[in-house]
């Protein structure tokens, strides 16, 4: 069997998805996502100039030599945009190997561990009342847990994943307005002084049951982060998300001699050897890799076995930043991990989302159930895509309230 070819599509709505098809002599084809957040043209490039020519005429059935291939080939390892492009094509290997087996990937895997992963939605609020509305109307659905952000009083501007109006659910994954980015000016003062007694309100109001997640977005240090985490505990959090930043792999101590309190890390690593001190030292609770930009269903796999060992579920980093294919790649992953903790996940099912990738994998009552379908179980329409076009969009940055430059 060989390799026949391969084509990469950037496009999709409101997000540049970056879409790989590789075909292969025996008519069946496979489906690989490289989205990396305003960076698509990144990987998109990086697969059309250097990696498809290599993969012509290859046996798409040797998956895990391909990924050797690439990534010791390389000699310059690592990196998100490497590692997306690496990613896209293993995607795309597994989903001609289920297509081959004519099974669902869960089964490749080693079958189903569950039915339904549990995921969270993300509520965001203007201010607190306008976080609650978004919260119950999560809860309403079904959802079991939910992300929490909102605008703290007196911050100059609207923070991470904060909309500047209530009512408004802003993702605030990309501004589609150009490649300079907007700033947003933070106080970690502020938001330390008010975000814990938040917590505690919306569980009072919530009550007992709400799994309820907060993302600090890599803004405290060490020492803040340990005393924010202490702060916290009382309102039973989930997870904390990404309390400092994440490449350093010491940061976390401090803040486990000082708190119980769950932690989650890992949506920008892209390799194994950003997080293996982390997970060997039970430092976190909840790795957040992705299949896109962590090298595929093959390197993820290696992680979730390596976290299996040390008590750390998986929490993989979820939609919209990625697309439905790397959404159906995760969902056979999480269908069969023994130590699944849980997805994030974000509405996709817009008509439009669903026409560009038709499958039957479903949501219901915040479960995502993942289809029978061989392989990923998700397709691609080459017409749909020819509606949109690349659109250059960029994170804000963020800079403290004199200036300094801060994490976003
Ligand atoms: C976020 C991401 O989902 C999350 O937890 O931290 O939305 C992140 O901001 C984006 O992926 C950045 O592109
Ligand atoms: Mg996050």
């Amino acid at each position: 069997m060989k390799i026949t070819g391969a084509e990469v599509f950037v496009g999709g709505p409101k997000k540049n998805y970056v879409t790989l098809k590789i075909m292969t002599d025996q008519g069946i084809y496979g489906l690989g996502d490289a989205t990396l957040n305003n960076r698509e043209t990144l990987p998109a490039k990086y697969l059309t100039d250097y990696l498809i020519p290599n993969l012509i005429g290859m046996d798409p059935r040797n998956s895990e030599d391909i990924w050797q291939f690439f990534y010791r080939g390389t000699y310059f390892r690592r990196g998100p945009i490497a590692m997306a492009a690496f990613g896209a094509i293993d995607m795309a290997l597994w989903d001609i190997k289920g297509k081959l087996a004519n099974m669902p990937l869960y089964q490749l895997f080693g079958g189903k561990s569950r039915d339904g992963a549990m995921t969270y939605a993300h509520a965001t609020g203007a201010d607190l009342p306008d976080l609650m509305d978004s919260i119950a109307h999560y809860v309403e659905e079904g959802y079991q847990a939910v992300r929490v952000q909102c605008g703290i009083p007196g911050m100059p501007t609207a923070s991470y994943a904060v909309p500047e109006e209530k009512g408004e659910n802003k993702h605030y994954i990309s501004d589609f307005s150009g490649i300079r980015p907007k700033v947003e000016i933070w106080d970690t003062d502020k938001y330390m002084r008010y975000m814990p007694d938040a917590l505690m309100e919306i569980r009072e109001r919530f009550g007992p049951d709400l799994k309820i997640l907060h993302d600090v977005h890599h803004r405290l240090t060490p020492r803040e982060a340990a005393q924010f985490a202490k702060e916290v505990e009382p309102a039973r959090l989930f997870w904390l998300e990404d309390p400092t930043p994440a490449e350093d792999q010491d940061a976390l101590r401090m803040l486990r001699q000082h708190s119980t309190v769950p932690v989650a890390i890992g949506e920008v690593f892209n390799s194994i050897y950003d997080c293996n001190k982390l997970i060997e030292n039970e430092l976190i609770d909840f790795i957040r890799v992705a299949v896109t930009y962590a090298g595929g269903i093959t390197h993820v796999k290696r992680i979730v076995d390596l976290a299996g060992l040390h008590h750390v579920r998986t929490g993989f980093h979820g939609a919209p930043s990625h697309s439905p294919i790397s959404m159906a790649a995760q969902g056979h992953l999480n269908a069969w991990a023994p130590n699944f903790g849980i997805q994030e996940y974000l509405v996709l099912g817009t008509p439009e989302c669903d026409a560009l990738f038709p499958s039957d994998h479903r949501m219901e009552n915040g479960m995502f159930y993942v289809s029978d379908a061989p392989g990923l179980g998700v397709d691609f329409d080459e017409k749909e895509v020819e509606k949109y076009e690349y659109v250059a969009g960029s994170h804000p940055v963020v800079r403290l309230t004199d200036g300094t430059m801060w994490d976003y």
